[in-house]
């Protein structure tokens, strides 16, 4: 069966890009087989030891080349003010003009793939299809891992149309020609200059969030940067949790989590590490599906006790993007020992001696299937998704917002996420540690104006009887020496059973002006080396503090302009006057 649209995108694109030879992906082993020969004679992947490592490689980047480019990033809606204010906005046919110039002629010389993708499960209604022509085999091998690539997409969308146009280059890795151009009425991404995660893999943050978050306004739905994760009590209570948290803040860590001493009978099942589209079910609650099928995640930090359930996940079939390699030729990254073993060789490729920096690049990473961790979910492939319960926001902040607190109401949470302030990550090219706000964790992936987003997350709060419940969470306060108060990881199981006992009728509470927070013999600390002071101080609200950020945060309420809902305008004022009360 041919598929017309499909046929006609690849010749218009060809015709553009003049590659060599095309070869159309069916995902099987064979082919896969055949792009790792071609890569690692190619140096592009670097064969791991396979005895430890089985069927896992390293990539390097290029060193200009290893973060999401948030400044090269364009939404191209034909209307400026569909766009919005936190986003690059360029007119459609100019930019187009200018990306065509660079796309002329771009994969000389070079083999042209073309990869259909489905995201979420074979046999959902919520699934969608992406078809990304690209010019590396590096991202075709991403997508094999991440989605459900190759013939499974293509009996998916049969002869329809619907489907995302994804045209991705590497061109020649220069940053002065680099953008990553989002056509929302089009439902179509141009990416050239980058070969790195969220830049190149177009199925992630491009097609699942950018595009889809503007399909998910038109079809009443939402996309978000969310992991999913269920959490069954040892009775068989079983709760699902959404969360977002920006760029390297949690999202795979708690998605992950493997519960802990003293949790032995908690069981914790992995959905989704970094997206969820939601629907709104037949019986008025809010249902999640994760689109993709593997794992993009931060290797720096990970090892046998922050993420036993990652460390499992990728012992083999794995791909490594800029960690070091030990002398026998297996990965490494600051955190995975306590100390590093001799004679390294970094993410450059170079020895690496102490005194040279870190030998895994801050944002390095790790590509595998969510099928390989042992917390995977049994639901994972359910067409219909799970029904969350609670939804959490979080960010990294040293100081001000408390370990966990509590949403009045659906408006009220809405303006939680939508005031989200945190600290920038190595995720994206930029300053590091920067508060800025990061709406909803979207800030980089809303694909349309940011306060329109807003009145849509009301407005799909305000169409269900049940909506999820929605929480703030921090793990990362910082005691005066610099050190994280909240042991985190593992541990976030406390926080998250009290969330559940919210959820159920049973956690008990205390009611400050932004929300409620946990009466101290509420959470569970049984164990931890933590004190009752700095318990207190992990909750404590300071109004003086939190009246310092309402200044940040009407003034980006103030640049959202008009459009800002009328609703978040009132929680902020009287979150105000709650403070000075
Ligand atoms: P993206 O893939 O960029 O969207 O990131 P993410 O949100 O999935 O973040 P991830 O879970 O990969 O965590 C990023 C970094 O934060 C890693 O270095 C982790 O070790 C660290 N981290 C995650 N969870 C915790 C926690 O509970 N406490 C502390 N202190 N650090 C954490
Ligand atoms: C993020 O930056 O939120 C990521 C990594 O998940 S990337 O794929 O580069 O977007
Ligand atoms: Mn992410």
């Amino acid at each position: 069966m041919k598929n017309l649209s499909i046929e006609k995108f690849v010749s218009d694109v060809a015709e553009l890009t003049k590659p060599d030879d095309i070869i159309w992906c069916d995902g099987s082993e064979k082919e896969n087989e055949t792009l790792i020969s071609k890569m690692l004679k190619e140096g592009i992947f670097i064969e791991l030891n396979q005895e430890k490592n089985p069927k896992s490689y390293l990539h390097r980047s290029d060193p200009n080349d290893v973060a999401r480019t948030e400044h090269l990033t364009f939404i191209c809606s034909k209307k400026e003010e569909d766009t919005g204010p936190t986003n690059n906005w360029s007119q459609p046919d100019q930019f187009k003009v200018k990306l065509n110039g660079l796309f002329d002629s771009a994969m000389e010389g070079r083999t042209m793939y073309i990869v259909p993708y489905l995201m979420g499960p074979e046999g959902s209604p919520y699934s969608q299809v992406g078809v990304q022509i690209t010019d590396s085999p590096y991202v075709v091998a991403n997508l094999r891992i991440m989605t459900r690539m190759g013939k499974r997409a293509l009996d998916y969308l049969g002869e329809s149309d619907n489907f995302v146009k994804g045209i991705h280059s590497t061109g020649d890795l220069s940053p002065d020609r680099r953008y990553i151009g989002h056509f929302p009425e089009e439902r179509l991404i141009m990416s050239i200059g980058s070969g790195y995660g969220g830049n190149a893999l177009l199925s992630k943050k491009c097609h699942s969030l950018r595009i889809a978050s503007v399909i998910a306004r038109e079809k009443n739905w939402l996309a978000e940067h969310m992991l999913i994760l269920g959490i069954e009590s040892p009775d068989g209570e079983l709760t699902y949790i959404s969360g977002a948290f920006p760029s390297a803040s949690g999202k795979t860590n708690l998605a992950l989590m493997k519960p802990p001493e003293g949790y032995k009978d908690w069981k914790a099942w992995t959905l989704g590490d970094d997206i969820a589209w939601f629907h709104i079910g037949k019986d008025d609650r809010l249902w999640a599906i994760n689109p993709e099928a593997g794992f993009f995640g931060v290797a720096p930090g990970t090892n046998m006790k922050s993420n036993p359930n990652a460390i499992a996940s990728l012992k083999k079939n794995a791909i490594f993007t800029n960690v070091a390699v030990t002398a026998d030729g297996n990965p490494w990254w600051e955190g995975l020992t306590v100390d590093p073993p001799n004679n390294l060789t970094d993410w450059h490729g170079k020895l690496w001696k102490q005194d040279n920096g870190k030998a895994a690049h801050p944002n390095s990473r790790f590509t595998t299937a969510i099928y390989q961790t042992p917390s995977v979910s049994p639901k994972l492939d359910d067409p219909q998704g799970v029904p969350v319960s609670a939804m959490l926001f979080g960010g990294r902040r040293a100081k001000l917002t408390p370990l966990v607190y509590e949403s009045f109401n659906w408006v009220h949470g809405v303006f939680i996420g939508a005031t989200m302030g945190a600290e920038t990550t190595a995720a994206a090219v930029g300053k590091v540690g920067v508060i800025r706000r990061d709406p909803m964790a979207m800030r980089p992936f809303c694909g349309y104006h940011m306060a329109d987003y807003f009145s849509h997350w009301i407005k799909i709060g305000s169409s269900m009887v049940n909506p999820p419940r929605i929480f703030h969470v921090n793990w990362f306060r910082l005691d005066e020496n610099g050190k994280f108060i909240w042991p985190g990881f593992g541990d976030n199981i406390r926080v998250l059973k009290w969330i559940v006992d919210r959820v159920k009728g049973r956690g008990k509470a205390i009611k400050t002006p932004i929300g409620y927070i946990p009466t101290p013999d509420a959470l569970d600390i049984n164990g931890l080396n933590i004190s009752s002071s700095e318990l207190a101080e992990l909750l404590r609200v300071d109004n003086n503090a939190w009246l310092e950020e309402m200044k940040e945060i009407r003034t980006f309420f103030t640049s959202l302009g008009k459009k800002l809902p009328n609703d978040l305008l009132k929680e902020l004022t009287n979150l105000e006057t709650r403070l000075k009360a």
